[in-house]
């Protein structure tokens, strides 16, 4: 449907590296729609939420303190098949695995330092949506009235 909402954040290495515009651009021309945006340094409360099922992985702690250590960009984009469309969009975890084109690709060659997160499924965009934002930061429905502009 066209109102699917996922959540995306630019990390500590994505905004430092000035990656902030290129990222948003791509969204907009892809034909989404920005409905929440703001810069925020996590609390350790909120990394470890976010990441909550990697508590047991060995780079849990190491993703927690690199999440945290500086100011991160969170946004809902929405539009049609926008969960899925923003992870290809992103490419693979790994940026040395994501091909050229992709977010990753085009920015990144380190794990953990790989730029970007997006929400991996439509219960995941729900609960990250939820957790990064109040309802009263987004807009409440998205006005497509526009002659100009038809997504
Ligand atoms: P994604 O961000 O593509 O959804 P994920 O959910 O598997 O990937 O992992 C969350 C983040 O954790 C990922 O963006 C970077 C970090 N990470 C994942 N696997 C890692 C590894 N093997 N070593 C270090 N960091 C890793
Ligand atoms: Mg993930």
């Amino acid at each position: 449907s066209n109102d699917e909402r996922t959540f995306i954040a630019i990390k500590p290495d994505g905004v430092a590296r000035g990656l902030v515009g290129e990222i948003i651009s791509r969204f907009q021309r892809k034909g989404y729609t920005l409905v929440g945006l703001k810069q925020v340094v996590p609390s350790k409360d909120l990394a470890e939420s976010h990441y909550e099922e990697h508590k047991e992985r060995p780079f849990f702690s190491g993703l927690v303190s690199f999440i945290t250590s500086g100011p991160v960009v969170a946004m809902v984009w929405e539009g049609k098949g926008s969960i899925a469309m923003a992870r290809a969009m992103i490419g693979a975890t790994n940026p040395l695995a994501s091909a050229p084109g992709t977010i990753r690709g085009d920015f990144g060659v380190d794990v953990g330092r790989n730029i970007i997160h997006g929400s991996d499924s439509a219960d995941s965009a729900k609960r990250e949506i939820a957790l990064w934002f109040k309802s009263c930061e987004l807009l409440t429905e998205v006005v497509r009235s526009s002659n100009l502009y038809v997504p």
